[in-house]
This record gives C-alpha cells, sequence and structure tokens, in this order.
C-alpha cells in the first residue's frame, strides 16, 4: 500500500525527520504501509496551521456552516463504508463484520450528531432582581490536540473530531501508530468534503514523539485522550504546566454482574459480546464476571461452550467472530497475564493457547482463544489488572453487598453490567457502583446525548452530548448593569 503521509493545512507532507515506521497486519504480521516517524517540527506544523485558520475563519464560521461540512462528511464516510470497513479491519485484526455493523456506522453517527447538536445549543441567562443580566457565552477554545488508540480507531478519533470541530475549534490529531490506516482515508474525505485547510490536521508517529510534542505545545490549549492509564498520566504531566484543559478515557477492568433472577440465556449472548468483541480489546469489555452461586454452574457451563463455539480467524472474513490482537507484543503481554492467572492459583476453564487449524497465510497472525479463568481469590493481580484482550474471570458471590464490594474494589470505574430481573435491584445496585456507565441487561448501547467517561484510574472528564460541547469550548459570563 502507497506510504501514508502527514495531513497538514490540507495537504499530504512527508515528516521533516523523513524517517517512516512499518505498519503490520495483525493478520499476517506481514508489513502493510509505512506511516511517517514525526516529531515536534511537524507537530509544529500542525498546530501553526491550525491556529492560523482558527484565528483567520474557522472562529468566525456560524454553526450552520460548520453543520453543513460535518453532515457532508458523514455522507462521504457512509458512502465510503465498505472500503473504511476493510482497512480498519486490515489494520486492527478486528473481523469485519463488526467494523461494517460497529465502527464505521459510529463514525458516521459521530459526525452526524455533533453536526446537528450545534443547531440547537442554547445558553443561559440569569436576571437579577438587583436590575442586572447575566448571560452565558461560549466561544471555541482553539486548537484540540486529540489522540486516539488503536482498539477502535476511527470510532474514536471522530468521537473526538466531530464535537471538536462543530464547537468552532481546528485541531491537530494523532492516531495510534498501529491503525493509520482510516484516519488517512478520513484526512482524504475531509478535502472532499470541502473542509478549509488547517480545520483537521493528522500527524503521524509514536506517542512519546509526536503524542508528547503535541501535549506540550504552547498552541493546543486542549487535549482529549483515549489510551492506556499509564499514558493518560503521562499526558496530565506534560499538559499540566501549561495549564491545558485535558479529558481522558483511560482503561477499565469492568464488572458483568449476573443475578440468578436474570435471563440467564441472554446474559450469555451477550456476556459473550462483552468480553470477546474485537478481542476483547475495548476499555468497555467486562472482564470480571460475577455470577450469583446458585445459578453459576449453568452460567459457566453454557459460557464456556459458546466461547469454544466462536469462529477465530481471517478478520477479513464475513464469519469471523474473533480476529487477531493487535501486536506481537500486546499477545504477548495478555499471554503473560494468562500465564500469571495460573500461579494465581486460576484455572482454565477453555482457551489460553494460539489456535490451530489456521491457513497458512495466517500463521504470522497475533491470534489467541477466547479463554475463561475460574477459581481466582478475589485479590488476585489478574481480577484487578486491565488486561484487554479475549479474557475473563468468572466468579460466585452469595448477595447484593457482595457483589457490590467485589465491583467496587476495583481500581478503575469505567463500566458495569447488571443482569438481574427485579427492577427495585437493578436500580439500587446501579446506584452503589463506582463507576462512570452501568448497563442493565444490555451491554454498549450508546446514547451519544449521555455523559461517557470513568473515575478513579479509568479517567477523567465526560465526554458526550453537551459534555463534549462543553468540554471543547469556554464558557464567558457577562453581566449588564439595566
Ligand atoms: O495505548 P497508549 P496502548 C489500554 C490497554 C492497553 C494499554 C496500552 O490496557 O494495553 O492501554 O495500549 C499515544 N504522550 N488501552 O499502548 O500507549 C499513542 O501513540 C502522548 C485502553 O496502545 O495509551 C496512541 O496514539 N501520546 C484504551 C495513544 O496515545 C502518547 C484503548 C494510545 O496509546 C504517549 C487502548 C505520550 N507519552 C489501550 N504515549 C481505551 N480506553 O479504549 C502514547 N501515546
Amino acid at each position: 500500500m502507497e506510504r501514508i503521509l502527514n495531513f497538514i493545512g490540507g495537504s499530504f507532507v512527508p515528516p521533516a525527520s523523513e524517517e517512516y515506521i512499518e505498519d503490520v497486519s495483525p493478520a499476517t504480521g506481514k508489513v502493510i504501509t509505512e506511516i511517517p516517524d514525526s516529531d515536534g517540527r511537524d507537530v509544529d506544523l500542525a498546530a501553526r496551521a491550525a491556529d492560523d485558520t482558527f484565528r483567520s475563519q474557522w472562529r468566525r464560521t456560524s454553526a450552520e456552516e460548520r453543520s453543513e461540512l460535518l453532515l457532508r462528511l458523514a455522507s462521504l464516510i457512509e458512502s465510503n463504508a465498505e472500503e473504511l470497513a476493510m482497512l480498519e479491519s486490515l489494520d486492527c485484526g478486528k473481523p469485519i463484520a463488526l467494523a461494517r455493523r460497529m465502527d464505521i456506522p459510529r463514525a458516521v453517527q459521530n459526525f452526524r450528531f455533533f453536526a446537528t447538536a450545534i443547531l440547537h445549543v442554547t445558553n443561559e441567562c440569569h436576571p437579577m432582581d438587583s436590575g442586572a443580566l447575566n448571560y452565558t457565552l461560549r466561544h471555541p477554545v482553539g486548537v484540540a490536540g486529540l489522540i486516539s488508540p488503536w482498539n477502535l480507531p476511527l470510532y474514536l478519533l471522530s468521537w473526538k473530531i466531530a464535537p471538536a470541530v462543530a464547537a468552532g475549534n481546528c485541531c491537530v490529531c494523532k492516531p495510534s501508530e498501529m491503525t493509520p490506516l482510516t484516519a488517512n482515508r478520513l484526512a482524504e474525505l475531509v478535502n472532499e468534503a470541502g473542509f478549509p485547510e488547517g480545520v483537521i490536521n493528522i500527524v503521524h508517529g509514536y506517542g512519546a514523539r509526536c503524542g508528547e510534542a503535541i501535549t506540550a505545545h504552547p498552541k493546543i490549549p486542549l487535549i482529549s485522550f483515549t489510551g492506556g492509564t499509564a499514558t493518560g498520566a503521562a499526558v496530565m504531566r506534560s499538559a499540566g504546566p501549561l495549564f491545558k484543559r485535558v479529558s481522558l478515557e483511560l482503561g477499565g477492568k469492568n464488572p458483568n454482574i449476573v443475578f440468578a433472577d436474570a435471563d440467564l440465556e441472554q446474559a450469555v449472548m451477550t456476556s459473550i459480546q462483552s468480553s470477546f468483541a474485537n478481542q476483547g480489546e475495548i476499555c468497555l469489555c467486562g472482564s470480571n464476571i460475577f455470577v450469583e452461586r446458585s445459578a453459576f454452574d449453568g452460567f459457566v457451563e453454557r459460557f464456556v461452550a459458546r466461547s469454544r463455539s466462536l469462529r477465530i480467524g481471517d478478520p477479513t472474513d464475513d464469519t469471523t467472530e474473533v480476529g487477531a490482537l493487535i501486536s506481537q507484543a500486546h499477545l504477548e503481554k495478555v499471554s503473560r497475564a494468562i500465564a500469571l492467572a495460573k500461579d494465581e492459583g486460576g484455572t482454565i476453564a477453555t482457551g489460553g493457547n494460539r489456535p490451530s487449524g489456521l491457513s497458512e497465510s495466517l500463521r504470522g497472525g497475533y491470534f489467541l482463544e477466547p479463554t475463561v479463568l475460574l477459581g481466582l481469590g478475589r485479590d488476585c493481580r489478574t481480577m484487578s489488572d486491565e488486561i484487554f484482550g479475549p479474557v475473563v474471570t468468572i466468579t460466585p458471590f452469595d448477595d447484593d453487598r457482595e457483589a457490590i464490594e467485589l465491583a467496587n474494589s476495583s481500581r478503575y470505574g469505567l463500566s458495569a453490567t447488571v443482569w438481574t430481573s427485579d427492577l427495585k435491584r437493578a436500580h439500587r445496585v446501579a446506584a452503589a457502583l463506582d463507576c462512570g456507565t452501568v448497563w442493565v441487561n444490555t451491554w454498549l448501547l450508546r446514547d451519544l446525548r449521555v455523559p461517557f467517561g470513568g473515575m478513579k484510574e479509568s479517567g477523567v472528564g465526560r465526554e458526550g452530548g453537551i459534555d463534549s460541547l462543553n468540554f471543547f469550548t469556554e464558557a464567558k459570563n457577562v453581566c449588564i448593569k439595566l
């Protein structure tokens, strides 16, 4: 595939270093293309292009103009959906059926949602009995630094670009160095949609070099980051001294609580998705499953049987349900976590191995069987560290209090899932869980108007709906003496 370049000021340009990084296919281990190994010089070029466009024109565009461009971009993504799904599957190792069903349609939805949201924004007004009037104005911040990860590349990059640009900002984006393809195709569609040069800029490269240059750049006053918890801390260290506004969506170790009165067949079927979708490489996956003791054996039997029947294989094959992990290094990290689980006394009910029977072309791929771990003590590392692979634990509990205690003992606080047919219990348990999102009798059902994000080591801030538009704008109070 043709070498990828940086997208700055509407043009595709090589990195100042003239160095490139190989982009590897997770399914075969073979090189797909190369991307720029960008550094501070490229980021500075992009930040200046974004800042110039922001100051000279973009900040003065009307909501209608911005909405029109974003809707055009959404339609272009939709009309190129199949090509984008194939690129995402090739780059991530994710089943193409998932890319078609989730990643690409959600990118379209992200742009459409914020393109229309800005047409209906209202601001506050506070009249004072003493004879004054307060009203609130919201202005775009300027240049937004948007850093996104490899697990849902276009889905999460568009989740940042859409509100940032809809609110009147320009942006400098850095996709993961492991998944550049759909970001590059998006850049082409941005030009086709007719965005002014410099509104959206994409710089490729390593996090510690290119990403760090974004979080430290003085012309980029705002950072929206999605990625690992450790990296989130590095982003805060870099952005802190410049008093930047920061939103962090980080890791998770999400509890999936199944009460005996739940619809167990539905709980099993959805829990297979919340455990192994995208090879378990979704921060919202429910990787610690807790089942009420009286239903435990029945749940485990059905869950293990369904896990064994999942089709592992070529991600670009329509029937594949589990693809390849993102990299050799990540496969080794997840494999080490499984070895640790055994050291900690766990037993493997199914999985834990490289799958057999893969075709010759996939021999070099990073494949791992869906893995179910039983018999772990609640204070072990396997149940507290984020593994971010097709690996779940299943543990019994005896009552509501114990289930809540187990769930809240996590260092993370991103999401939780609760399965029960008792409405009072559903409300009571949801209220008691320390996390940003609780799904009851469903998973990953998303309304883009709601606040989304985590607490504890899962992040800082909320994005989604008005939370995004407020994050990407500065509020100003005007008080007029009447
Ligand atoms: O993410 P990183 P990685 C978790 C998951 C995974 C772990 C690490 O546990 O195993 O994070 O994954 C850029 N300054 N999640 O290594 O490193 C980097 O180039 C600025 C959960 O892929 O956090 C990439 O573009 N930027 C997560 C982005 O940050 C830096 C999804 C994320 O990379 C940087 C992915 C730095 N110092 C991983 N270092 C989720 N919440 O969905 C790296 N980057």
